[in-house]
């Protein structure tokens, strides 16, 4: 997929080097934004293995989004993609499915606002909050035209006490035509590792909604906030940041695979790694 490579070769050449929270380095660029048409095919990567266990994982943890547990106990008999995020309990501090289908409703909302109450359709029996989820299956059924289909995982206050709120926080189901597209914002994307996976995952959601809703697939845009390539930590990170020059000419004079694979060989034979601290995993390949 020409654009993804496209998002690693912007970062890697004109990316800003920028320190996190992490302690691993990124270079980072603001506001990436590309679009897939589902049509054409699924945008399953093959610059990462997405197979096996990595696929199980990605089908178990949208099931999960689905069922709107605020806890990993039963997902985490199947991957331990959140376990280093749960409590002994399992229970997380933010729960993607938590907010699509129980965001929520303010207890006592401030006069002259509305709030569904308990005999509303999207409010679950026994809690106040709100299923944002039928939600988009009820009005893709009988209102398609709406430009209001949002679907929203990010609660500002949890957000600042979380230990890790959403990156991809919100999404936006858009019908044009027969067809059914969604845009996903998302705060913040490790392009290596981590939106691959929201690739993959948000097409399939695109295709399941399009299904149950009796609309062609249409296509994934994704807009990425903060797109950021980790480079290293110690040793490695002063590495990037003692050859920027030559490393932005090498990315700028790539334009296939083979191309991308030399220049990392080239970082990796280069760039000295600290005991322990190898982070190749983390180089987009
Ligand atoms: N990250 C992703 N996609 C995800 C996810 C996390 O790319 O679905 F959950 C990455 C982005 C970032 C890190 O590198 O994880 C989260 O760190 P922060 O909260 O500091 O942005």
């Amino acid at each position: 997929m020409q654009q993804y490579l496209d998002l690693v070769r912007e970062a890697i050449a004109h990316g800003t080097y920028k320190p996190n929270r992490t302690g691993v380095d990124t270079l980072s660029t603001f506001g990436a934004h590309y679009e897939v048409d589902l049509q054409e095919g699924f945008p399953l990567l093959t610059t990462k293995d997405l197979s096996g266990y990595r696929w199980n994982s990605l089908i178990h943890e949208l099931l999960w989004y689905f069922s709107g547990e605020e806890h990993i106990r039963d997902l985490r008999e199947e991957t331990k993609i959140w376990d280093a995020w749960a409590d002994d309990e399992g229970r997380l501090d933010t729960a993607y499915g938590r907010f699509w289908r129980r965001y929520p409703i303010p207890e006592e909302g401030l006069e002259g606002e509305s709030w569904p109450d308990d005999s509303h359709r999207w409010v679950n029996d026994g809690e106040n909050t709100f299923d944002q989820f039928q939600y988009v299956l009820d009005t893709l059924r009988e209102n398609p035209q709406s430009r209001r289909i949002v679907v929203n995982a990010w609660h500002p206050a949890n957000a600042a006490v979380s230990t890790l709120p959403p990156c991809h926080y919100t999404f936006v189901f858009n019908v044009q035509g027969d067809r059914l597209n969604l845009h996903l914002t998302q705060r913040s994307g490790d392009i290596a590792l981590g939106i691959p996976f929201n690739i993959a995952a948000y097409s399939l959601v695109t295709h399941i909604v399009a299904q149950r809703t009796g609309f062609e697939v249409g296509s994934f845009s994704h807009s990425v906030v903060d797109a950021h390539a980790y480079c290293g930590e110690g040793a490695r990170g002063e590495w990037y940041e003692a050859n920027r020059e030559e490393l932005r000419e090498r990315m700028v004079a790539v334009d296939d695979r083979e191309g991308y694979a030399a220049v990392k060989d080239w970082v990796l034979t280069e760039a000295p790694a600290e005991p322990g601290k190898d982070n190749a995993d983390h180089v987009p390949n």
